[in-house]
C-alpha cells in the first residue's frame, strides 16, 4: 500500500464507537475497564446510554508516526423494549461497533447478528470487532471460539477473547478497532493534500480541517 504521508495525522482521529449487546454481557464493564482501569463485580443494568471518553496514540497503521484516537464511547443498554425506538438515535454517526457476547450463555452470540444488523440500518457498512467477554470464566464455556470467528469472518473482522474483571485483551480489542477504522474509512485528508500542493511550508500547521471521511 502507498505510504501516506504523517501530516495526515496532525491532528486526533475522532471516532463515536458503540457497544452493543444482550444485557449483562459486560458493556459497561469493559468501557470502565478500558477508560477507568477498574471493575465493579455488582451488576447495575445501564438505563439509557452512558457516555465516555478516551484518548490514546497508536503507530499509524498506514504509514509513518503515531496517531492520536479521540473515542467517545456510547455505551448503549442491552435490555430491549423501548430502546429499540431510540436506535436512530443512538446509532447516528457511529465510525466503529464493538459486539459483545458473553462467552457463558450461548444465545448472546447469535443476537449479535441482530445488533450488528439494527446498527447497519442507520449507518451503514462500518467497522466491527466482536468480543467474546467473561473469558475469567471460561470453565463455564456455552460456545466454541470457532463459532465466535465464524461470527466475525461474516462481518469481515476479527474478534477478541476478553475479561473486563483481569483485563485480558481489552486494550488490544479497541486498539485492533481503531486500526481498522483508520485502515478501512479514513481517505487521505484534502486539507493536508491541498497544504502539500499549494501552501508554503511555514503555513503548513494552521489547517483547520483534520482528518476526513471516505464516502
Ligand atoms: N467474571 C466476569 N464478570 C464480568 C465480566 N464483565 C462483566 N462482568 C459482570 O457481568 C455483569 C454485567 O456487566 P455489565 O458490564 O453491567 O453488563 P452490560 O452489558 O453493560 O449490561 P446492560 O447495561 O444491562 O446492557 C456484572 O455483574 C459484571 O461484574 C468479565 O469479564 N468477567
Ligand atoms: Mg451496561
Amino acid at each position: 500500500m502507498e505510504e501516506i504521508p504523517s501530516v495526515e495525522f496532525e491532528r486526533p482521529v475522532k471516532m463515536k464507537v458503540c457497544f452493543v449487546g444482550d444485557f449483562a454481557v459486560g458493556k459497561t464493564s469493559l468501557a470502565e475497564r478500558f477508560v477507568h482501569n477498574r471493575f465493579r463485580s455488582a451488576y447495575v443494568p445501564t438505563i439509557g446510554t452512558q457516555i465516555m471518553k478516551k484518548q490514546f496514540t497508536l503507530a499509524n497503521p498506514r504509514g509513518r508516526g503515531m496517531v492520536q484516537i479521540d473515542m467517545v464511547i456510547w455505551d448503549i443498554m442491552g435490555q430491549k423494549g423501548f430502546r429499540e425506538l431510540l436506535n436512530e438515535a443512538y446509532f447516528h454517526g457511529t465510525r466503529a461497533v464493538l459486539a459483545i457476547c458473553d462467552v457463558t450463555r450461548e444465545e448472546t452470540l447469535e443476537n449479535l447478528n441482530y445488533w450488528i444488523d439494527s446498527v447497519y440500518k442507520v449507518t451503514g457498512k462500518v467497522p466491527v470487532r466482536i468480543l467474546g467477554n467473561k473469558w475469567d470464566l471460561k470453565h463455564q464455556l456455552k460456545m466454541d471460539e470457532a463459532e465466535i470467528a465464524a461470527l466475525a469472518k461474516k462481518y469481515d473482522t476479527g474478534h477478541s477473547l476478553t475479561s473486563a474483571r483481569t483485563g485480558r485483551n481489552v486494550e488490544r480489542a479497541f486498539y485492533a478497532l481503531a486500526e481498522k477504522y483508520i485502515v478501512e474509512k479514513l481517505a487521505p485528508s484534502k486539507a493536508a493534500q491541498a497544504e502539500e500542493t499549494a501552501v508554503a511550508p511555514a503555513e503548513q500547521s494552521r489547517g483547520t480541517s483534520s482528518v476526513e471521511e471516505a464516502a
